[in-house]
């Protein structure tokens, strides 16, 4: 990444790569005594915690509705798509359910467009909406799920006019590799797939003894979600563990910028990592990962609440 713009400081130039202040307001140049007044970006909103885990329990019904889980291939995937589908519809959303085969069931992606903006420069913001057999996924992925949904209908309550162009997607079928996105990204004409200038992958936002892992793959989205943390006095980590587990990589694989949040799995959080986020050192991000008791309890309503507003950071930051 070109890192110092002539004419501009390298701080202005930062900011200018990230895409949150217009050109005019960065120039160093002398205004025209007639130029209009330097225009900032839309702030990013401060995102309902409350609405996200409003979709938690939505998920967790659904679950319990349908034998405890929403995996692929199952009553209570479909439902989970419908329940999505129609909150967004309601909104405002132009929604698309794209089916594919995996396993030999039927699977389903949610994708949701909020019309306007620039078709030639999408941003994406995606996550998976299936869990596991072994229980109801709500922290895997039904965090990641609910924050990007809370967001999408931010975007049309406040009525954002983004620059570029939004998309959400929800994938079906990640847990046995990531199936939907990769289907969705092998449908896309090769026109299309350079449309998109930026993929934003949620998965696993609100482990119960969380950390804070920030995908270290395309550099100014990387930066977008540090800067979030750390007006947030809060410390990240690269994220290690991610490269080809989640649904960024398909994306990664066709040359889309990626980049995403993670709040950790079944690794052990280290003292010094305990030390700096809180929680207990020897015992892992998420211990109710892929089973019976990843349901509504298994979230750290903190991690949750930081997560949602800067996935909403990013996509406003991104976008303007
Ligand atoms: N793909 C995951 C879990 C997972 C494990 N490590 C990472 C790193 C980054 C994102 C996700 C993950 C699952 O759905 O089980
Ligand atoms: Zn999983
Ligand atoms: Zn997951």
């Amino acid at each position: 990444m070109k890192l110092s713009v002539p004419g501009r400081t390298a701080a202005a130039a930062a900011i200018a790569v990230a895409g949150l202040l217009t050109t005019t307001a960065i120039s160093n140049a002398a205004p025209a005594p007639d130029a209009a007044p330097a225009t900032k970006a839309a702030a990013a909103p401060d995102i309902s915690v409350e609405n996200v885990k409003g979709h938690l329990a939505d998920l967790q019904s659904v679950a319990d509705a349908n034998g405890g889980n929403r995996a692929h291939g199952t009553a209570g995937y479909k439902a989970s798509i419908d329940s999505l589908k129609k909150k967004l519809d309601d909104a405002g959303f132009t929604t698309s359910v794209q089916e594919f085969t995996a396993g030999g069931e039927t699977g389903y992606n949610l994708v949701a467009d909020w019309p306007g903006g620039d078709e030639g420069k999408v941003v994406m913001a995606g996550a998976h909406l299936d869990s596991v057999s072994d229980g109801p996924g709500i922290n895997d992925n039904g965090s990641g799920s609910a924050a990007i949904l809370e967001t999408a209908l931010t975007v049309a309550r406040e009525k954002y006019k983004p620059t570029k162009h939004l998309r959400f997607a929800w994938w079906g079928a990640e847990e046995i590799g990531m199936v939907g996105s990769s289907h969705y990204v092998d449908s896309l004409a090769g026109a299309d797939r350079s449309k998109i200038s930026a993929y934003l992958n949620f998965d696993m936002l609100s482990s119960p003894n969380a950390g804070y892992f920030v995908y270290d793959d395309d550099p100014t989205i990387e930066k977008t979600f540090k800067d979030y943390y750390a007006d947030k006095k809060v410390d990240t980590e690269p994220d290690t563990e991610g490269d080809g587990r989640s649904d960024h990589a398909p994306f990664q694989q066709a040359g889309v910028p990626v980049g995403g949040l993670f709040s950790g799995a079944e690794t052990t959080k280290s003292a010094e990592q305990a030390e700096k986020w809180g929680g207990k050192a020897g015992e892992a991000f998420d211990k109710c990962y892929h089973s019976a008791c990843d349901g509504v309890s298994n979230i750290d309503g903190t991690a949750l609440d930081r997560n949602s507003d800067a996935v909403a950071y990013a996509v406003w930051g991104l976008s303007s």
